[in-house]
C-alpha cells in the first residue's frame, strides 16, 4: 500500500525537515502535497528531486489525503486537522493544539508506541524539550523506577521557528558591529515585550501561566506524565522544570536531576541502561572530555546523554545532561517516526469513532 501525504506548514523550520525526514523514511509515498499560508502559495520546494508547488491550506486540500504531517502552529492545526479527519486523513500533529485532549494519544515511539492502536485520527507529537527528556528517562524508569525529575533547559532559538532564528543571526551581527538592536519576536511572538537574544539568556519560553511557570514549563510537567504514565495529572512521578532560551541555533540541552526508586542503582548501571536504549547515544567519558554538545547534535535523529553522575549527598539521585536536535527528534523525526509506526501497524485509517472537535 502507498500513501498520499500532505505536509501542513511545509515552508517552516520544522516543515522543511518534515520533507527531508519523509524522503528518508520507510513510508511508501504515492504523492505529496505541500501546504502553507497564502504567502507561500505558488513557490516550489523539492521532494525526492521533483518540484512540488506549495498550495494554500484549505479544508478541501485534504480531499484524497491519507496522512497529514502538521507543523504550522496550534491555531492552524485546530482549524484544519478536524477537517482532514472528516475527509479520511490520519493526522500526526507537531503543535500543542491537541496534546492534552483525552481523545488524542501523545506519542514518543521509544516510550509509548503501543498507545497508537486507539487513535481516532489525530496523534500528537510532544514538545521538543519533553521528547528528548523522556527518551533518556524511560530506560531508567523501566529498570530502576522513577520518583522525581527536576529539569533545567538550555533551549535553542530554532524552537521558536524560522523567524526567531533569523532574528538571532541578525542581532548577532548587529551586536558585533555595535549597531542598534530592535527585538521583534523573542522571547515569544505571543507576548507584549521582546528582548535581545544575541549574547543573552532569556528565562521565558512561551507565555506565563498564573502560577508563575511559563507554558513551556507547564508542557514539560504535564506532557511527561501523559507520555510516561498516560495521565497528565499523575502524582507518581513528580516533575518540575525551568526553561531557558540560549543563543544557540539548533540542539536543546537539558540538565536532568532525577530520583529513582531503586536506591541501590549506580551511575554505571544507569549508563548501561542508556547505552542499550533505543534512540539514545551515550557520550560520557570525562577522562576524554566527552559529553554531548548542541552543535554536534544538529542533523542527527538521536538523543545524546552524558555527565551521568550520582548526587554525592542524596542516595538514589542522579544528574545527567541531555542534548538533541530539537527540529528532528524534537519535532520532524518524531512526527515521521510516529507515521512509520502507523504504517507498520496498519493504522493509517480513521476509525468509526473518529475524533470529534
Ligand atoms: P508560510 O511560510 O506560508 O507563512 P515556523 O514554525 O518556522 O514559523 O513555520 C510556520 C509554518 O506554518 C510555515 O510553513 C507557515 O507558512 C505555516 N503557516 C503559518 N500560518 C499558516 C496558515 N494560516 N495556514 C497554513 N500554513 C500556515
Ligand atoms: C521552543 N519547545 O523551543 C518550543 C517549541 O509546543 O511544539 C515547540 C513548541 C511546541 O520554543
Amino acid at each position: 500500500e502507498e500513501f498520499n501525504v500532505a505536509i501542513l506548514g511545509a515552508t517552516g523550520a520544522v516543515g522543511t525537515r518534515l520533507i527531508s525526514q519523509l524522503e528518508q523514511s520507510t513510508i511508501p509515498v504515492k504523492s505529496v502535497k505541500f501546504l502553507a499560508s497564502a504567502r507561500s502559495a505558488g513557490k516550489v520546494l523539492k521532494f525526492k528531486g521533483e518540484d512540488v508547488t506549495i498550495e494554500e491550506a484549505k479544508p478541501e486540500s485534504f480531499d484524497g489525503v491519507d496522512l497529514v504531517l502538521a507543523s504550522a502552529g496550534g491555531s492552524v492545526s485546530k482549524k484544519f486537522l478536524p477537517e482532514a479527519v472528516k475527509r479520511g486523513a490520519v493526522c500526526v500533529d507537531n503543535t500543542s493544539a491537541f496534546r492534552m485532549d483525552p481523545q488524542v494519544p501523545l506519542i514518543v515511539p521509544e516510550v509509548n508506541a503501543k498507545e497508537l492502536v486507539n487513535h481516532k485520527g489525530i496523534i500528537a507529537n510532544p514538545n521538543c524539550s519533553t521528547i528528548q527528556m523522556v527518551v533518556a528517562l524511560e530506560p531508567i524508569r523501566q529498570q530502576f523506577g522513577l520518583k522525581q525529575v527536576i529539569v533545567s533547559t538550555y533551549q535553542a532559538v530554532s524552537g521558536a521557528g524560522q523567524s526567531a532564528l533569523n532574528e538571532l543571526m541578525e542581532e548577532s551581527e548587529q551586536y558585533i558591529k555595535g549597531e542598534e538592536i530592535n527585538p521583534q519576536i523573542l522571547p515569544t511572538k505571543g507576548d507584549n515585550k521582546h528582548y535581545q537574544m544575541a549574547f543573552n539568556l532569556l528565562p521565558q519560553i512561551d507565555v506565563f501561566e498564573d502560577d508563575g511557570y511559563t507554558h513551556e514549563e507547564w508542557k514539560m510537567i504535564h506532557e511527561t506524565k501523559k507520555i510516561m504514565l498516560n495521565d497528565m495529572d499523575a502524582k507518581d512521578i513528580k516533575v518540575t522544570a525551568t526553561c531557558v532560551r540560549v543563543p544557540v541555533r539548533i540542539g536543546h540541552g537539558e540538565t536532568v536531576y532525577f530520583e529513582v526508586e531503586d536506591k541501590s542503582a549506580t551511575a554505571k548501571q544507569i549508563q548501561d541502561a542508556l547505552s542499550n536504549a533505543a534512540g539514545v547515544v551515550l557520550q560520557d567519558d570525562p577522562s576524554q572530555q566527552l559529553y554531548p554538545q548542541s552543535i554536534n547534535s544538529e542533523g542527527s535523529r538521536d538523543t545524546f546523554v552524558g555527565r551521568v553522575r550520582p548526587d554525592l549527598e542524596n542516595e538514589g539521585n542522579f544528574n545527567m545532561w541531555v542534548v538533541s536536535d530539537n527540529l528532528l527528534k524534537g519535532a520532524a523525526w518524531n512526527t515521521v517516526q510516529i507515521a512509520e509506526e502507523l504504517v507498520k501497524n496498519n493504522l493509517v485509517r480513521v476509525p468509526e469513532n473518529a475524533y470529534e472537535a
